[in-house]
Formats: C-alpha cells, sequence, structure tokens
C-alpha cells in the first residue's frame, strides 16, 4: 500500500456542558483530523486532539508536528500487519507527541484494514458491542439521577468522579449511588489524585463493604498506593500515574487492580496495546479509556477496546456523550452502557467535511 495524499484538518466542536478540566473549564473540543488516501483510493482517518491539563502538547504544537509527518508519509509505502498495526521502521522509531502518534495510527491502521477488505467506509470497522462505563459527574442530584438512567438502560458499570468533596459527603453519596445501582452493576471511582493517604483511608474505611471495583488514582502521591490498599483492600487503578511508568514495572505491584488506558494521552495504539498486554499477564485489567475525542477517535478506541478484551471489560468511553456535535455524519448513537457498531454502521456514516477547516493539503 502507498500513501498518495496526507491531509490535516482542524475541527471545533461545541460541548453539551462546560468541562472542569484541572488547567481551567473548557466549552468545546478542538482537535485535528488526519485523512490518508491510498494509490488505490481508499481513506483512513485517525484524530489527534490533545486534552487541555492532560496533554504536554497543545493544539498548534500538535498541528505544527501533524503538518511535518503528512509531509513524509506522502508517497511512503507500507506493509499492513494483519489486523495490527502497520509496519514502517521510520515511524517505529520517530519521535511524535502522545496525541499526533495515535491520529496517525489510527489513521494507518483504519487505511489498512480498508485496503484488506475493500470496504467504501470511511471510519473504524469492526463486529461487535463493546461494554461502557457509564460516567458520573456533577451535582449530587445529576449523580443520583444519572445513575438511575444508566442502569435502567442496561449499563454493566459506571464511574464516579470523587474527590471534590469532604470525605464524609464522598462516602454519603457513594453509598447513595451504590444502593441505587443495585447488585447488577460495577462501580469504578475516580479521585484524579485528590486525597492524601490519610483521606484515602478514611474514605476506603467509610465505605466499607460497599463493593468497589476499583479506586482511579487516589491519592496526591503515588507512591503510597500501597499502603492505602493495605490499610483498606479496596484495590486501585493507575490512569495518570502510567505516564511516568513502564509496562514491566506493574510487576509486583498487588495493590493494582486496573490500568486505564488512554492511548491520546499513553502514545498510541501500539504502546497501549504493549500496557494491555502486559497487564494481562499479571491479571490487571486493561481498561480502555478515552479523551472527548470525536467520532473518529473514538470508533478507533471502541475497535480497539473490542480486539484487546471483546465484551468482557466495559471501557472508558462514556465522553462521547459531552460532545454537542461529531465530525462524524450522522452522529453516533448509541444505548447507555454499550457501544455497537458493524461494517454498515460504519458505510452508513461519514465525516462531515464542512465541519473541518484544513490545514495542510498536498
Ligand atoms: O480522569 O479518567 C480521567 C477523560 C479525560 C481525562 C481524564 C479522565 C477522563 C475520563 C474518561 O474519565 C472516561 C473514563 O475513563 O471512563
Ligand atoms: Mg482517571
Amino acid at each position: 500500500m502507498t500513501v498518495s495524499s496526507c491531509r490535516i484538518f482542524h475541527y471545533r466542536l461545541p460541548l453539551v456542558a462546560p468541562l472542569p478540566l484541572a488547567s481551567g473549564v473548557i466549552h468545546e473540543r478542538e482537535g485535528l483530523l488526519m485523512g490518508l488516501e491510498s494509490d488505490s483510493g481508499a481513506w483512513g482517518w485517525g484524530d489527534a486532539a490533545p486534552l487541555p491539563g492532560f496533554s504536554r502538547e497543545g493544539i498548534d504544537e500538535a498541528a505544527a508536528e501533524a503538518v511535518a509527518w503528512a509531509g513524509r508519509l506522502r508517497r511512503a509505502r507500507f506493509e499492513p500487519r494483519g489486523d495490527g498495526p502497520v509496519s514502517w521502521p521510520e515511524w517505529e522509531s520517530a519521535a511524535a507527541s502522545p496525541s499526533v502518534r495515535f491520529g496517525l495510527e489510527t489513521a494507518l491502521w483504519s487505511l489498512a484494514r480498508r485496503t484488506e477488505d475493500g470496504t467504501a467506509a470511511e471510519l473504524a470497522c469492526f463486529e461487535g458491542s463493546v461494554p461502557v462505563n457509564g460516567l458520573l459527574a456533577g451535582s449530587r442530584e445529576q449523580v443520583l439521577a444519572d445513575a438511575r438512567r444508566l442502569r435502567d438502560g442496561g449499563c454493566r458499570a459506571v464511574k464516579l468522579k470523587v474527590g471534590s468533596r469532604a470525605v464524609a459527603e464522598e462516602v454519603e453519596l457513594t453509598r447513595a449511588v451504590r444502593d441505587v445501582l443495585g447488585d447488577g452493576v460495577g462501580l469504578r471511582l475516580d479521585a484524579n489524585r485528590s486525597w492524601s493517604l490519610e483521606q484515602a483511608v478514611a474514605f476506603g474505611r467509610g465505605m466499607g463493604g460497599a463493593g468497589v471495583e476499583y479506586l482511579e488514582e487516589p491519592l496526591h502521591d503515588p507512591a503510597r498506593l500501597q499502603e492505602l490498599f493495605d490499610a483498606t483492600g479496596v484495590p486501585v487503578a493507575l490512569d495518570e500515574s502510567l505516564l511516568e511508568l513502564r509496562p514491566e514495572e506493574l510487576e509486583g505491584r498487588r495493590e493494582v487492580g486496573a490500568v486505564v488506558l488512554k492511548p491520546t494521552l499513553l502514545g498510541g495504539l501500539a504502546r497501549a496495546r504493549q500496557w494491555a498486554a502486559t497487564a494481562s499477564a499479571l491479571n490487571i485489567r486493561p481498561v480502555v479509556s478515552s479523551c472527548f475525542e470525536s467520532g473518529v477517535g473514538l470508533l478507533a478506541l471502541a475497535a480497539f477496546a473490542w480486539d484487546s478484551t471483546g465484551n468482557a471489560v466495559p471501557a472508558g468511553l462514556d465522553t462521547y456523550r459531552w460532545l454537542g456535535a461529531d465530525v462524524v455524519e450522522p452522529r453516533l448513537s448509541f444505548r447507555p452502557g454499550a457501544i455497537e457498531w458493524s461494517d454498515a454502521a460504519a458505510r452508513a456514516h461519514r465525516i462531515d467535511r464542512s465541519r473541518l477547516t484544513e490545514i495542510r493539503h498536498d
């Protein structure tokens, strides 16, 4: 397969509600789409959307890098490698920001699949239903109302954001959510490093036997996670910490029950796949997760989750609900708790180019 053109577009999507992030509140989501065309006329699309406050690279830096890559990719030859990443030695050793690597890798991956199976679809193709953990955030009333809605919609797991209220209030709210969900729905918690060890121990003890699948990034100081596990018995999940670790360093971490894999932050699918393989071999659950990417990125993540864990592990892909519009047309519609997708669905959607501003064309 030879790449005949590589085009870079900018998009800007409104959010349904302001999104508070570590770096401030955002009202819209900006990102880049990379469109690769092969010599046979097939297209592959990727989404590079650095998230303010989480990504080290900003959108302007990502755009400059993407444009430089576009120049290098033109006329490049690739060997598709089954349904895995595409092999291109220059790429594997290259430096690229995490979001740009994710965007280019998914564009190449989808182009390679397309070239193999000859479908006309512009979007990620897979046949399956990926369970998704519904995200709970906001006021007490909002959280409890959403918990009911997600339970009634058939969600298998939900993730509640904790850490912004006093510990006693968080215990009370978490217990109330646990009661609403009933036995059939898993409960995951994410504190985004809000607590001291003492606060997290108080929270864990306050929760007592209330079944929590895991507590994601509870501590300001991640070096103390094992002490927290020893004091409370609640397994932890690593998210922010993964940026400071290598996959092999998971070995011997008996407090770690799950790793939250965000390819936009970790540096693409091949790297996230290494994390998933190492974690699985150590009996740690890999949870594929999104960062408010557009429908293009979200479907690539759903395809990756499907390939990695099938329907066994609910993925963290509920961020799509925050987007008030999409670059995918018609907009993707999923029932609460699952992303169902098929090659036929992929063919029924396309990229809405009127939402894109081209920043490079060769
Ligand atoms: O803290 O896990 C986070 C999205 C963007 C940035 C940070 C986070 C998230 C999510 C994704 O929560 C959704 C999920 O993991 O379920
Ligand atoms: Mg997290």
